[in-house]
């Protein structure tokens, strides 16, 4: 039978993974607002589209375009990063015509990197049947839904491993700590 101080080592180790896996996870650009916002229904056509992310996004890697319902390119993009306010990504919108639209964006953290990507749909007038590109009511936007755990553990691993100086042995030692080693 597996000693106390074993069972503890493990449950340690794996809380350490999980702790340390929310913060790397925090440490992306997420999407945190959006203008309009998912799902919205407009009397009137936007002029602009603008995303605001969790963090400073890198202006050459982070872009946004406008597709229609039949997934036609409607703005281009690639949208501008405000030198300002880092964290907003804005697309200049074309009059658009009455339909449903979705602002596909991809964004790359200034802080490690990292890329993120999702896309916001939004309606121009009444509701278009052809609604498959905004998410049902109440549902949580791509942005916020947390990752698979595999995901999270080799992302973990890959930014500790190659962010930070020394970090092997940091990488190691849940393991090692699981594992009843020295
Ligand atoms: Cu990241």
């Amino acid at each position: 039978m597996p000693s106390l101080s074993r069972v503890l080592r493990v449950v340690f180790g794996a809380l350490l993974l999980a702790a340390v896996g929310v913060l790397e996870v925090s440490a992306h650009a997420n999407l945190v607002r959006s203008d309009p916002p998912a799902g919205a229904v407009l009397e009137k056509a936007p002029q602009a589209v603008v995303l605001e992310f969790s963090e400073d996004l890198d202006a050459h890697f982070s872009k946004v375009k406008l597709v229609d319902a039949a997934s036609n390119v409607v703005a281009e993009g690639p949208g501008a990063v405000d030198p300002a306010a880092p964290r907003l990504l804005r697309l200049e919108l074309p009059s658009l015509a009455q339909g449903s639209y979705s602002a596909v964006w991809q964004a790359r953290s200034a802080m490690d990197g990292h890329i993120t990507d999702g896309s916001v749909g939004f309606s121009v007038g009444t509701a278009s049947p052809n609604v498959s590109l905004l998410p049902p009511p109440g549902s949580p936007l791509p942005a916020q839904t947390f990752p698979p755990a595999g995901d999270l553990l080799f992302h973990w691993a890959g930014y500790l491993a190659g962010c930070l100086p020394g970090s092997r042995q940091l990488v190691l030692w849940p393991v090692r700590l699981a594992a009843g080693l020295p």
